[in-house]
């Protein structure tokens, strides 16, 4: 791969978006690439992602300012699409993913991390949506996941102006779940994954699922849903294995 790397420790995987001479903007082809890469995490036996920037400057500053002032709206419809499919690739990921979010997150960069389940920032982030200033709107999710997320005044604000927030005013709205000093955050974020890793995998991936589609539903299907998946882990093994690990140390 080009533009991303990838390494495993244990249980957690870490994917790295390696463009740092253009702060790690996403062009078509990290989007290809990306796509490969979760197709790949869907089925192996790695059990927490983490995303995060090359460099110390930047998780991503979103999508490639250069590649769209040339393209129209045919190109620009791929373009969005790609981006849409790997967005919810992530969302759709029955695992953990956390995004390390080192520096800046701008325009598709925030909307990347918006699709993590998790936000952990280095002191220095700074996030925003500020396609209004280059004549677009966000097109990766940014307007439905950051309404969700921050809620409509919020989120309107920061489309509306583009400016850019620090990580103590992300974290006061609830964009950004902690924030570290930036040589720590890989460390944190990495052992915050760890310790994931070690509950049931099972368990996990099925909160993670109720939680995003109960976002949307109605609180009656909601419960309803939490109801089935929680009886579906009494015909796990390890929900077995685990609660009589528990007694047995009684
Ligand atoms: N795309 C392409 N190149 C970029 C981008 C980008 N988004 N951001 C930075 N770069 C490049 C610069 O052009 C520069 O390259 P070079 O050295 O070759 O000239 C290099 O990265 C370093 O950047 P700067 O010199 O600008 O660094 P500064 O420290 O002066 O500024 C900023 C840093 C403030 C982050 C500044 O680079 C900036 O404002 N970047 C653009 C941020 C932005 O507007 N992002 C949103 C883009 S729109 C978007 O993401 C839409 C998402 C939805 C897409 C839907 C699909 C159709």
């Amino acid at each position: 791969m080009r533009y991303l790397g990838e390494e495993r420790e244990g249980d957690v995987v870490v994917i790295t978006i390696e463009r740092e001479d253009k702060l790690n903007a996403m062009n078509l082809e990290v989007m290809d690439e990306f796509v490969g890469v979760l197709e790949k995490l869907r089925s192996d036996s790695s059990k927490a992602v983490i995303i995060t920037g090359s460099g110390r400057r930047a998780f991503s500053a979103g999508a490639d300012i250069e590649y769209m002032s040339r393209i129209g709206p045919a190109e620009a419809e791929r373009y969005a699409l790609r981006g849409h499919e790997v967005l919810n690739r992530i969302e759709g990921l029955e695992k953990p993913v956390i995004a390390a979010v080192n520096g800046y997150a701008l325009g598709g960069g925030c909307e990347l991390a918006l699709a993590c389940d998790i936000r952990f920032a280095s002191a220095n982030a700074q996030l925003g949506q500020p396609e209004v200033t280059l004549g677009i709107c966000p097109g990766w999710g940014g307007t439905q996941r950051l309404l969700r997320i921050v809620g409509p005044a919020r989120a309107k604000d920061l489309i509306f102006s583009g400016r850019r927030i620090g990580a103590e005013e992300a974290a006061s709205m609830g964009l950004v779940n902690r924030i570290f000093p930036q040589d720590g955050l890989l460390g944190e974020a990495r052992a915050y994954a760890q310790a994931v890793a070690k509950n049931s995998s099972f368990a996990v991936g099925i909160s993670k699922n109720l939680v995003n589609k109960g976002m949307d539903a109605n609180i009656d299907t909601g419960l309803k849903m939490e109801i089935y998946s929680w009886a579906l882990c009494f015909a796990t093994k390890e929900r077995e294995e685990r609660m009589a690990a528990f007694l047995g140390k009684k």
